[in-house]
């Protein structure tokens, strides 16, 4: 209830900034430390984090064929002090993530396995100065470990829609940048999966929506 509170008072807020005559130029931050809002883009509320694992919100144009931008370089994860890092990594389907063994003289080992059957893709010793490259099979969440060590764990989600944000802990999220238009919104939460995607309308300013009723 708290949730749904919060996302009817934050979408109030949005109303009164939208009728204001003068354009916001900063996020907009409630007193009391309510969530910033995007200049440009949506804001709301998921699920919170199920297992440590956060909801992830995943944002698709309607009738426009996303363009990817290449980075230039592959996204990493380093193994350093006993560590990955970093320990979260949102990717896109199709791109590479490069494990870097960095310590002087441990070794390591990376086992990927995907939530959606548990079943590991890859399996891979790791000595001081090597590098394993991955690209995952399919779009979802995939907890990352290592079997030397167990308390060392990291997750990388795999997405294909052209925007895509983990949420907070406690499921607020924010994606900025996101151009007025009709998008579809879709949620994955590591004890739920994909939930079914639901249309969205983003208008100038900030949108609130609130995904913690997942379909
Ligand atoms: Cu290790």
């Amino acid at each position: 209830m708290m949730r749904l509170r919060l996302v009817t008072a934050l979408l109030a807020l949005s109303a009164g900034a939208c009728a204001s005559d003068e354009p916001s130029s900063q996020a907009a931050v409630e007193e009391g430390g309510a969530p910033i809002q995007p200049e440009q883009g949506i804001y709301g509320m998921a699920p919170a984090a199920a297992g440590g694992v956060p909801s992830v919100i995943m944002l698709k144009r309607v009738g426009v064929t996303a363009v990817r931008t290449e980075t230039g370089s592959p996204a990493r994860i380093d193994q350093f002090g006993l560590t990955f890092s970093p320990t979260r990594l949102l990717t896109h389907l199709g791109d590479t993530t490069v494990f870097s063994n960095s310590e002087s003289a441990v070794a390591h080992n990376v086992r990927i396995r995907a939530l959606s059957d548990g079943v590991d893709i890859l399996d891979a010793d790791a000595n001081p100065g090597e590098r394993i490259t991955v690209t995952l099979p399919t779009t979802g969440g995939y907890d990352v470990l290592c079997d030397m060590h167990p308390g060392m764990t990291a997750f990388i989600f795999a997405s294909d829609t052209g925007q895509s944000v983990f949420a907070e802990t406690d499921g607020t999220f924010l994606l900025d940048s996101v151009p007025p238009g009709t998008y579809t919104v879709q949620l994955w939460t590591a004890d739920g999966g994909f939930h079914d995607a639901r249309s969205i309308e983003i208008t100038v300013g900030s949108t609130g929506i609130d995904l913690t009723t997942p379909g």
